[in-house]
């Protein structure tokens, strides 16, 4: 296995600039990452090719990606305590996805959950990369010997099957690969859509269904106003038969650290109306803070681009020496006889 700072775990994990970032990735991933920075070895990917599996205007995309990396930084990731970069710009990710191809099954791919739900709302683009999109995740992860990998409960069953893929790949070669674990946060691992709270907050669902971290705080008020909830008034923490009251209650926790004990008898005989308030000025009291640290990074091009290209210098570095070993235990022709 590749030599890594014996103390630390490394960490990888990913996000898609395929729309602007939800509450759902702030409370499930980003916070996350943070509160790992110090104790971990971290990369942190803007993964542009994995939002092709849906189609992107190409300028808007280039623009979300240095975005999604201003975002990165602006809830609190250090550029120089972790590795900032797109997934583009390490060729590595991809030659590593196809050799890796070569070790899954059609029927794994057919089982994942996400490529179904996705198939479904893109019916008429449902392209081969939507359905190969667990193997280049797989990619990603072991192409760093990542020990650890915080995503959001969604991603389990893909991180299920970077292991599997692992595992096999080391039985037939030797241990090549890191065998990755996955952390996932206790409560906010899903967050659901406020509209429908029976499907998860997505970025790229209709605008009511979720909170963007960049939207002012009207916007956070008015979209949490409209909040489906039920009707018999409690609440209540109870996410199967209340999943919309249990999601803002979630929030909530998450944001303030209130229990749920604590919340319910604090609401009782309340309406949900003060519920969705006191949410609204949680939200706004935690993202107001990164949306203007945002504005800032955002503004300055130069630091950024210098971010970008370091960030892809130290990852390829890491990425070339598992390529070198992958290359050399799979018996592709050397470079130099
Ligand atoms: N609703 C959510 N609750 C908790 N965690 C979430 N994550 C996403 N949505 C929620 C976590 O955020 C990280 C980055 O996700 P991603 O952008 O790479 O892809 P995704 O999981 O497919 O997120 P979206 O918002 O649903 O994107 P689209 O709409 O483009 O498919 C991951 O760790 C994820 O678990």
């Amino acid at each position: 296995m590749q030599e890594q700072n014996e103390s630390k775990k490394r960490i990888f994990s990913g996000i898609q600039p395929s729309g602007i970032l939800t509450l759902g990735n702030y409370i499930g991933a980003l916070r996350s990452w943070v509160q790992l920075q110090d104790e971990a070895e971290n990369l942190y990917c803007v993964v542009d090719l994995h939002a092709l599996t849906v189609r992107q205007d190409p300028a808007t995309l280039r623009r979300r990606c240095t975005d999604t990396l201003a975002l990165l930084m602006a809830v609190g990731l250090d550029p120089q305590k972790n590795i900032l970069f797109c997934q583009s710009h390490v060729p590595a990710h991809s030659e590593l996805s196809w050799l890796l191809g070569c070790f899954t099954y059609i029927g794994e791919l057919s089982r994942m959950t996400q490529f179904k739900d996705k198939a479904q709302r893109h019916a008429d683009n449902i392209n081969a990369g939507l359905y190969t999109y667990p193997v280049l995740m797989a990619a990603d992860i072991l192409l760093y010997n990542t020990d650890l990998v915080p995503v959001g409960d969604d991603q389990k069953q893909h991180l299920e099957l970077a292991r599997d893929i692992a595992i096999r790949f080391n039985n037939v070669y030797g241990p090549v690969f890191t065998v990755p674990d996955a952390y996932i946060p206790k409560i906010g691992a899903r967050v659901m859509s406020i509209t429908d709270p029976t499907r998860k907050m997505s970025k790229s669902d209709e605008e009511a269904s979720y909170i963007a971290i960049l939207d002012e705080p009207d916007v956070i008020r008015r979209k949490l106003r409209r909040a489906v909830t039920d009707s018999d008034g409690q609440v209540r923490y109870d996410p199967e038969n209340k999943p919309g009251v249990s999601n803002l209650m979630s929030i909530l926790y998450v944001l303030t650290g209130e229990s749920f004990d604590a919340i319910e008898s604090r609401f009782a005989g309340r309406g949900y109306g003060e519920l969705k308030n006191e949410v609204a000025d949680a939200c706004v009291a935690a993202l107001s803070p990164v949306q203007a640290e945002f504005k800032r990074i955002q503004a300055d091009k130069a630091f950024l681009e210098g971010v970008m290209r370091s960030g892809a210098e130290r990852a390829s570095a890491l990425a070339g020496r598992t390529m070198s070993k992958v290359h050399r235990k799979m018996g592709l022709a050397p470079y130099k006889l």
